[in-house]
């Protein structure tokens, strides 16, 4: 199998340069904040000029100015981010792959068993139409499990084509520090290093039980990717033919009653788009974009062809809810759609 990792570089600070092009070479940041406010948001991305200063993303702005203290500041322009990520993932999806978009400007594609020589050429090609059709910068990491795609991707940064295959795995993964595996946050780095585990290697050497008593089932995900065993998977959301709505909350939240009722607001639009349309549906999902701008999806198949609205919602808050158990990042959008559709009427199943 090999997978394709795409993300872009500093995708806002770029977005804003390729806007105004004389912030090249400048110290840019990107904050959470209307211009007379600054100093209270945070700090959503800032391009490697200010990256050299340890700006980075998640820090309040206030101490980016401490950081340099004649940066360029820019409110984030969401709606124009999200067309140009919207240009991006629809020039991957005509590849034909089954593309899994990961967050605002992340996206990992399947390629199945085309080899690492084929893989490779789908790759340089799909940087160089991004380059081309966007005039932005990306990364492009190759290897034969989506999180060490992820890995080779954020280990080439920035305009960096990088590849892993199974024989170089383990010395790609030994030396590397914990945190550098996706999903390991401060807390989880903190409890592991407690264990005495600082690197991947240790982590490879380290007693799997013990860690399954420590930090659970994750921590036998993170046994098994140590080892170069990576069985995360491209999994595609939307459907061909679907029915699908999202919002942005008003505010940033980790309320479970907020989110639920959002997810409610949606199901019954959602349902009378279907009803009006005359659709049955067997599987609903959901999607939420966390304050990071990253993204996780769940989906759930009925072993039946429903019309309730009722069932989308309750599916719907139960789907949340492992979600939200699995971290509480602050969400800011969610959404909620119906697939496998069949026409109510003449039982024709259209897609399954
Ligand atoms: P990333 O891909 O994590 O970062 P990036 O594209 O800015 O830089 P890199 O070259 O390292 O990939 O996130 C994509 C965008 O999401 C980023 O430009 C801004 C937004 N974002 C936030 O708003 N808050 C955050 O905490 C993070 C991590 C990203
Ligand atoms: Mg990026």
């Amino acid at each position: 199998m090999v997978i394709l990792y795409i993300d872009m570089d500093y995708f806002f600070a770029a977005c804003e340069q390729l806007k105004n092009p004389e912030l090249k070479g400048k110290v840019v940041v990107i904050g959470t904040n209307k211009e007379d406010n600054k100093m209270k948001g945070v700090v959503q991305t800032a391009n490697y000029e200010a990256r050299k200063y340890g700006i980075k993303s998640g820090i309040p702005t206030k101490d980016a100015y401490k950081l340099y203290k004649d940066l360029v500041y820019l409110e984030a322009d969401e709606p124009y981010y999200e067309k140009t990520s919207k240009t991006i993932m629809d020039m991957l999806k005509g590849y034909g792959f089954p593309v899994e978009q990961e967050s605002i400007d992340e996206a990992a594609l399947d390629l199945g068993d085309v080899g690492y020589e084929k893989g490779i050429g789908i790759g340089k090609e799909i940087k160089k139409r991004i380059n081309n059709e966007t005039n932005l910068p990306c990364t492009v990491g190759i290897s034969f499990g989506k999180t060490f795609a992820k890995m080779a991707c954020e280990s080439s940064k920035p305009d960096g084509f990088g590849i892993v295959t199974e024989n170089e795995i383990t010395d790609f993964l030994k030396t590397k520090p914990v945190k550098a595996l996706p999903g390991i946050g401060p807390k989880t780095e903190e409890k592991l290093k407690i264990l005495r585990i600082n690197t991947i290697g240790d982590l490879s050497d380290s007693d799997p039980l013990l860690l399954k008593e420590k930090l659970g089932i994750v921590g036998i995900e993170l046994y098994n990717l140590s080892n170069g065993i990576d069985k995360s998977k491209v999994v595609e959301f939307e459907e061909v033919l679907s029915i699908g709505r999202e919002r942005t909350l008003n505010e940033e939240t980790t309320d479970v009653t907020v989110i639920k009722n959002m997810i409610s607001e949606l199901s019954k639009e959602v349902f009378e788009e279907s009803a009006k349309k005359n659709f049955w549906f067997k599987d609903v999902g959901i999607k939420v974009r966390y304050a990071d701008f990253t993204q996780a999806t769940k989906s759930k198949t009925l072993n039946h062809y429903s019309s309730s609205e009722e069932e989308i919602e309750r599916i719907g808050a139960v789907l949340i809810k492992e979600l939200m158990n699995k971290n509480n990042k602050k969400i800011r959008k969610v959404g909620v759609r119906i697939s496998s559709l069949m026409k109510g009427n003449s039982q024709k199943r259209l897609i399954v």
